[in-house]
């Protein structure tokens, strides 16, 4: 028996279906693409950022790097959550080298080699910067960048979901991974090849014990990593997304953001994130990304707000700015630690590279 039709399907009324059927996916087009779900199919193995190992093609494709222009460098990491949103860390935009102006930078997505910019790669100009409004050395180290063109998801380059609004549950996420371009040993050289790490999530509890790192971690920040050290984010890494699966779906979420930690894959010294679910409330607040109901559908819903124009922001903004679908983005900021020394989030290494294509005209 033929199955490819329904019996009831035939003649004229079965082709305009068909027909009308691919008008509609065909208009629907790229905003169909489900946030944390891979184009590509990845054989995992067990990965060693620090202890890393180079990412697939498209393995990662809400992974974004931030570049300095005028440095022609990756600065921080950054991940796509809408077609108009990235979200990084706050101490990405010091101001005290220029780097909080929004003018400074690039997105750059659909990257895996830094020094190669293959046909699906894309970048965009920063049109409004926010960063945390109680941003303090390690405290709120979160922000969201808008991009000045929609970014259209493909294969290689689409949305991570992002964990519903409030307090962060260990225990509903597995297959934890950090990724970017950071160092790949302490005070080594940084990677030209995204790498991976997947990495364990570890109790609150247990990372604010003395020997870890006491009362330095509060409830908005994330530890992960191992207590043996050897795998784990890095400077160059922050900005970017620590990526876990929601259990029972095969949906990854960005449940934190690299912040900080004190050196790279020491023992008893994991990598510090911010928690994304904790500040979920101020992230839709700024981007009109509204996510209280998308974690287990996986879909996110945006409102127009009306423009917030395109000045770089930072700290208040009431308004959520305005949210049509689309974004994109560039390179990353690096820390150099100091062993034994909780990582100054002030001073900033930049990862320099010649981009492949003439930069920001
Ligand atoms: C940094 O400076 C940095 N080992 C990021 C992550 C970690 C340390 C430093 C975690 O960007």
């Amino acid at each position: 028996m033929n199955t490819d039709f329904p019996a009831a399907c035939s003649g004229a009324l079965c082709l305009c279906t068909i027909l009308l059927s691919h008008f509609i996916i065909l208009a629907n087009g790229e905003s169909q693409i489900a946030c944390g779900k891979r184009a590509v199919t990845i054989r995992t193995s067990q990965s060693r950022i620090v202890g890393g190992r180079d990412a697939v093609e498209g393995a990662w494709p809400w992974q974004v790097s931030l570049q300095v222009t005028n440095k022609r460098a990756h600065v921080c990491g950054a991940t796509v959550i809408s077609q108009w949103w990235l979200l990084s860390a706050a101490h990405c935009f010091p101001s005290t080298n220029g780097f909080n102006n929004k003018n400074q930078w690039r997105a750059v997505m659909g990257l895996r080699d830094l020094s190669i910019h293959a046909k699906w790669t894309i970048t965009r100009k920063i049109a409004v910067l926010i960063l945390h409004e109680q941003y303090n050395d390690i405290q709120n180290d979160i922000a969201v960048l808008k991009v000045d063109r929609a970014i259209g998801f493909a294969d290689y380059i689409r949305a991570a979901c992002l964990p519903k609004p409030g307090k962060f549950h260990i225990e509903k996420w597995n297959h934890c991974h950090v990724t970017g371009w950071g160092l790949m040993e302490q005070n080594g050289a940084p990677a030209r090849i995204l790498q991976e790490a997947a990495v364990k999530l570890i109790p609150l509890e247990t990372c604010q014990q003395v020997n870890w790192y006491g009362s330095r971690i509060n409830d908005k920040m994330i530890c992960a990593g191992f207590a043996g050290g050897g795998i784990d984010a890095c400077q160059g890494d922050s900005g970017g997304p620590l990526s876990c699966q929601l259990k029972g779906t095969d949906r990854f979420y960005v449940v934190g953001v690299v912040s900080w930690g004190q050196g790279c894959a020491q023992r008893f010294k994991p990598g510090v994130y911010t928690s994304t679910s904790t500040y979920g409330d101020w992230i839709e607040q700024k981007t009109g990304i509204l996510i209280s109901q998308s974690e287990d559908s996986g879909v996110e819903f945006e409102i127009d707000n009306g423009d917030a124009g395109t000045e770089s922001l930072t700290g208040k903004q009431s308004v959520p700015p305005t949210v049509p679908n689309g974004l994109v983005k560039p390179i990353s900021l690096v820390r150099r630690n100091t062993p034994g020394r909780a990582t100054p989030l002030l001073n900033l290494i930049i990862i320099s590279y010649h981009f492949y294509i003439s930069c920001c005209s």
